[in-house]
């Protein structure tokens, strides 16, 4: 059994970007990027799986991953970084940017609203990293950019279903 343990760090020595998640393992190595973890962590344990159980399971988690990160958090990330003064320590801020990305989220989240109709999970009929990524996306960079997700039915009923799940920590 290989053992690790998960640490919420931001030094420069473990994570030279200084980002967070790193993951530690007790030999000293170290994982950067949450997907790279999650990937090391789900090849040890691989049930239960949220990366794709066959062939097209693992091409419709990764291309939903990937739709929502690059048309979802990533404006809805600048939208928040390039605006928001606390900030301003972190990144090299234009504001017109960051409106014009929060104003792209917007639609996205539009587009996202008629996606996820009828829909328990974005990919598949099961639970996934896709989920993961759009959750998150939706709850925690929704609320920065102060976007009221109430107007979006579908996706607030969506998003309630997962919160329910047991394993979810708002
Ligand atoms: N692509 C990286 C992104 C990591 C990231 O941006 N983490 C944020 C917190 S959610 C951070 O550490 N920000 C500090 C900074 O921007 O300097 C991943 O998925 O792990």
């Amino acid at each position: 059994m290989v053992s690790w343990s998960i640490k919420l760090l931001n030094t420069k020595k473990i994570a030279p970007n200084s980002r967070i998640p790193a993951l530690v393992l007790d030999d000293g190595q170290v994982i950067l990027e949450t997907t790279a973890i999650c990937r090391y962590l789900e090849c040890l344990y691989p049930e239960p799986n949220l990366f794709g159980d066959n062939p097209m399971e693992v091409a419709e988690i990764e291309m939903w991953y990937s739709r929502v990160s690059f048309e979802l958090m990533l404006p809805l990330m600048h939208g928040f970084r390039h605006t928001h003064p606390h900030m301003s320590a972190l990144e090299n801020q234009n504001n017109e940017f960051g409106l014009a990305q929060r104003e792209l989220a917007v639609k996205s989240l539009g587009y996202y609203e008629e996606v996820i109709k009828g829909k328990e999970f974005i990919a598949c009929d099961k639970f996934s990293y896709a989920d993961i990524q759009t959750v998150t996306s939706l709850q925690f960079l929704v609320r920065l950019n102060k976007i009221d997700l109430n107007n979006y039915k579908n996706l607030s009923i969506y998003i309630n279903n997962i919160a329910a799940r047991p394993s979810f920590l708002a």
